[in-house]
C-alpha cells in the first residue's frame, strides 16, 4: 500500500537514504539498496582469527511504489509497479500496523487484514491474467499434438482454477511442465509479511500486528514485527544511547536483524565462512550447493582449479582458536568437489590454475 512505511523500512535496512515522506506515491521509481546480514558467528570467527577486515553477507533490497486497488488493471501505474515485483526473488510485504492521525491511509483507517487482502487480490489478478494469456497461447499450440505442450496446458488450467479460488500460486502443487510459467508469477514468490508497528509495540506487538501474524500463519507464510520509526530514531543515536533506549522500551533489537534473517531463510540461502587474519567473510550460496560451486563464489579460479577444501564447523574453529589448532584436533576435514556445503561451514579452498 502507499504510505505504509516501505521506504522508511528500506532506509533502516540499507541506510540508502531514499525519500520517505508523508504522502502516498512518494516513491515512483524503485530505490536499490544493500543490507548486511547480521551474523554473530562471523564476528566470533573474526575475533579468534584477529581478522583485520570483517565482511558480512548481504541481501539486495528494492523499494518500490505502493499498489492500490485496481493495480492489476493498470490503476495508479499498476502494471509498471507489478513489473518491478516480478523481477525480485522474494517479496517483503510491508503492512501498516501503527496509528498516526497525521499519516494518511489511502483506503481509510488502519486495517492490516483488509490491506493485505487488497494487495494480495491485485497480485492474484495479475497472475491470473498472465496465466490466461499463456494458456491461450499454449492451448493453441498444443492442438499440434505435442505432448509437452498438452501437459502444460492441462497444468495451466488447474493453476487458473486454483488462482480463481483466491489461492496463491506458491500453494499450487507445481509439476515440471509448469516450471517456466511459475517462474514469472508474483504469487509464486516466497513472501514475508512485515508488520510495521509503533515504538511502544515492538516488544509485545499490538492488535494489528497479531492480525498480520494470524494471516501469515494461515497462508503458511512468515511474518516479522518491526518498528521502522524506532529504527530511524535509533540510527541517529550512539551505540550506548541506543542500547539504553531499547532497554527502556523492553526490547533488545528493533526487529531488523530478525527481518534480514527471515529473508535469508525464505530464499533458501545458507552462509559459509572464510576466515583468516587478513579477512573473515560470510558468503551466500543456495542450499544444496557443492563446495566447488561455493568456491566459485569466492573466485572463479577457485572453482576452475578446485582440488579439495578443508572444512570445519564455525563453532569448532572458534573453540580451537586457530585454523592450525583445529587441524591438530581433527576438527577440520578434507572434502572433495561434490561435498554439499552446510550452513556454518568454514572453508579453506585448495586450488591450482
Ligand atoms: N508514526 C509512524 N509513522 C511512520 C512509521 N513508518 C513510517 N511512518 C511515516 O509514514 C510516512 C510514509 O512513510 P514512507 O516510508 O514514505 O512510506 P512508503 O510506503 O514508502 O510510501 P510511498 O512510497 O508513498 O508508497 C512517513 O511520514 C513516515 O515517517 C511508523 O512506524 N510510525
Ligand atoms: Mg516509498
Amino acid at each position: 500500500m502507499p504510505n505504509v512505511g516501505k521506504s522508511t523500512v528500506f532506509n533502516s535496512l540499507t541506510r540508502a537514504g531514499a525519500e520517505a515522506l508523508n504522502y502516498p506515491f512518494t516513491t515512483i521509481d524503485p530505490n536499490l539498496g544493500v543490507a548486511p546480514v547480521p551474523d554473530g558467528r562471523l564476528n566470533a570467527l573474526a575475533g579468534v582469527m584477529s581478522s583485520k577486515r570483517v565482511v558480512p553477507a548481504t541481501v539486495d533490497f528494492v523499494d518500490i511504489a505502493g499498489l492500490v486497488r485496481g493495480a492489476s488493471a493498470g490503476e495508479g501505474l499498476g502494471n509498471q509497479f507489478l513489473g518491478h515485483i516480478r523481477e525480485c526473488d522474494a517479496i517483503a510485504h510491508v503492512v501498516r500496523c501503527f496509528e498516526e492521525e497525521n499519516v494518511v491511509h489511502v483506503h481509510g483507517g488502519v486495517d492490516p487484514e483488509g490491506d493485505i487482502e487488497t494487495i494480495d487480490t491485485e497480485l492474484l489478478l495479475a497472475d491470473l491474467a498472465a496465466v490466461e494469456r499463456r494458456l491461450e497461447r499454449v492451448g493453441r499450440a498444443a492442438k499440434g499434438g505435442d505432448a509437452r505442450l498438452k501437459a502444460e496446458a492441462t497444468g495451466l488450467e488447474g493453476l487458473r482454477d486454483h488462482l480463481s479460488d483466491g489461492s496463491p500460486a506458491r500453494a499450487f502443487p507445481s509439476s515440471g511442465a509448469l516450471a517456466e510459467a511459475m517462474g514469472t508469477l508474483i504469487t509464486a514468490k516466497p513472501t514475508l509479511y512485515v508488520a510495521n508497528v509503533d515504538e511502544e509495540s515492538v516488544a509485545d506487538g499490538n492488535r494489528y500486528s497479531s492480525q498480520v501474524e494470524k494471516y501469515a500463519a494461515r497462508e503458511g507464510a512468515e511474518a516479522v514485527r518491526i518498528s521502522a520509526k524506532l529504527e530511524a530514531e535509533v540510527v541517529e543515536l550512539s551505540e550506548e544511547e541506543a542500547v539504553e533506549y531499547l532497554a527502556m522500551l523492553g526490547v533488545r533489537t528493533t526487529g531488523f536483524q530478525e527481518f534480514v534473517r527471515s529473508v535469508y531463510r525464505l530464499l533458501g540461502l545458507l552462509t559459509f565462512f572464510t576466515s583468516a587474519e587478513k579477512e573473515s567473510r560470510a558468503w551466500t550460496v543456495r542450499e544444496g550447493s557443492t563446495v566447488r560451486q561455493a568456491a566459485g563464489r569466492i573466485h572463479t579460479d577457485m572453482e576452475r582449479g578446485f582440488i579439495a577444501a578443508e572444512v570445519g564447523d564455525w563453532e569448532d574453529i572458534v573453540e580451537a582458536g586457530s585454523w592450525a589448532r583445529a587441524r591438530e584436533e581433527a576438527k577440520v576435514r578434507l572434502e572433495g568437489r561434490d561435498y554439499v556445503v552446510r550452513d556454518g561451514d568454514t572453508v579453506l579452498v585448495r586450488f591450482n590454475v
